[in-house]
């Protein structure tokens, strides 16, 4: 069968009332890319359409709907609206064509999502372990109800499956099928390309062991399981055979078995592979000497921590179980290694005061950060700040993503005043002289201007 996969359209950046700047393409979609792999492997093929790589027009999408048998999309909570938009679109040139869903957001509230999306089926968990008996089903072999994991129409209504069982052995999947996105560069970050050369992303572990307040990913994941040591490195190199340079590690919290990590990176540094890696998602409490060390041989250039505030007792209402000295220590240590160091901090927690705000601007300036991000909290779906939230009646349960918000009881400001501080925070931090002067040493060193262009657009830019 021939499989359309569609990554849909994210947020976009307002840089000014005339700019508006997409995020991407930062890194590949991975999901659709394993999924990919499996069909594949069965003999069906498969086009993958990344928007956020490429300006996909209507008239093309046509043309693709028309040669394809399947059409599958993942969904993301914040992005919901753009891909009802897509959906529509696809069901009402082309009724009768299967839509399949998944993603995060189908994996929160799958029933909805077919109702939203108006699917056909929708794939919850680990879904490589079912695609190919659904694709079986597709072509006439087999039934849906014998599925497990799956949600789908059935003579109007809505019929679920058993639920399926999380993959154990994750090093049992084959390798991403990243051909199918070679057509796309990646690595841009608010309109920059970041990082160097051929850029691709890898995952060595799934879920989190962690269970900070305002996340949601542990009702989208509940297990946290990690590929081997050997099994990551086989895909490095694999990575590196297709002349791919940058590696995007895109796991929520890479550094989280400090063992393994350092493990791999003792590989790579054995081996001597010509790679560089960025880590998407690094607690502070995971900064030890000897593991940076060997993190910077083997090439790591970029780490991302979530930082989330400059207060103590915020810090403890997330339950997020670090320290601002840790946090202190962890950001000299990156820098001391040299890697371009981000941090991410949250706004709006309910305690918070104008005082606090202001100590968490403070505090970030006084970091050597390369990169700091302000941003409102949001009361996301499955979250334990969002159930406490549900319970106490300041949001429904069909509201998957709250901007905390005054007017709601939620926190001490309304949206406006936290958006008014968030943009006040990256106009501290990015035009601090301290801040200017070491990206500006930086930059003629390296004679590498990318990421003061990308601070620059970040300064100017918030969210909506
Ligand atoms: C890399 C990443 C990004 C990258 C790029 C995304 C990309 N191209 O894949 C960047 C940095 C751009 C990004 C941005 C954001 N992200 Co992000 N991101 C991730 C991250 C860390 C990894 C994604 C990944 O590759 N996973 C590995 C693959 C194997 O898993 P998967 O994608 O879930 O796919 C599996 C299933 O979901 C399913 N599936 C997926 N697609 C499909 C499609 C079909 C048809 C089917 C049947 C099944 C299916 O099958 C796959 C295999 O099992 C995840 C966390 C995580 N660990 O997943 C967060 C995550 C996806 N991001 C999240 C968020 C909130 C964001 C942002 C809104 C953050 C922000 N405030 O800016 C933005 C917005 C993105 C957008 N679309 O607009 C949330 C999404 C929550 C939600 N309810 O939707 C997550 C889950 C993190 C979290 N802690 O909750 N993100």
């Amino acid at each position: 069968m021939r499989f359309l996969f569609i990554f849909p359209p994210g947020q976009r950046f307002i840089i000014s009332e005339k700019r508006v700047l997409p995020p991407g393409p930062y890194s590949p979609p991975l999901g659709l890319l394993y999924l990919s792999t499996m069909l594949e492997k069965k003999g069906h093929t498969v086009e993958v359409l990344d928007y956020n790589a490429e300006n996909v027009k209507e008239s093309e999408l046509i043309k693709k709907i028309d040669s394809a048998d399947v059409i599958g999309m993942t969904i993301y909570t914040n992005s919901l609206n753009e891909s009802i938009d897509l959906a529509h679109l696809i069901k009402d040139y082309n009724p009768t064509i299967p839509l399949l869903i998944g993603g995060p957001h189908c994996n929160i509230t799958p029933e909805k999502s077919i109702i939203d999306l108006n699917a056909d089926i929708c794939a919850t968990g680990d879904v490589e372990v079912i695609i190919c008996a659904i694709a079986d089903v597709l072509k006439g072999k087999g039934n849906l109800s014998s599925i497990p994991g799956i949600y789908y129409k059935d003579k109007g209504e809505i019929k679920q499956t058993i639920p399926m069982q999380p993959i154990k052995n994750l090093d049992s999947l084959p390798f991403p099928a990243r051909h199918l996105v070679s057509k796309y560069e990646y690595g841009f970050f608010i309109g920059e390309k970041l990082t160097n050369g051929r850029t691709t992303s890898i995952i060595t572990s799934r879920g989190c062991p962690n269970h900070c307040r305002f996340c949601g990913y542990n009702s989208i994941r509940s297990n946290y399981d990690e590929r081997s040591v050997e099994n990551v490195i086989e895909e490095i190199e694999d990575i590196v055979s297709q002349g791919y340079y940058s590696i995007i590690i895109a796991d929520n919290n890479f550094l989280a078995n400090k063992n393994r990590a350092e493990k791999i990176m003792d590989k790579i540094i054995e081996k001597e592979l010509k790679i560089n890696m960025w880590i998407m998602g690094a607690r502070v409490d995971s900064a030890e000497r000897r593991l940076f060390e060997k993190m910077r041989d083997a090439g790591v250039s970029f780490i991302c921590f979530g930082l989330e505030s400059g207060n103590q007792d915020v810090l403890n209402v997330y339950d997020k179980k670090t320290t601002l000295n840790q946090i202190t220590e962890a950001i000299r240590l990156s820098k001391e290694m040299g890697f371009f160091t981000s941090g991410n901090f949250i706004i709006g927690a309910t305690i918070e005061t104008k005082k606090h705000i202001e100590n968490t601007i403070k505090f970030a300036k006084s970091l050597p950060l390369d990169v700091a991000h302000f941003l409102i909290l949001r009361y996301v779906y499955g979250s334990p700040l969002w159930n406490k939230a549900v319970e106490e009646g300041m949001i429904k349960q069909d509201e998957y993503s709250v901007i905390a918000d005054s007017m709601r009881n939620l926190g001490l400001f309304t949206k406006e005043e936290l958006k008014n501080y968030c943009m006040k925070a990256h106009r501290n931090f990015y035009l601090n002289p301290r801040y200017i002067l070491r990206q500006l040493f930086y930059a003629f060193k390296n004679k590498d201007f990318r990421f003061i262009k990308a601070g620059l657009n970040m300064f100017t830019t918030h969210e909506v």
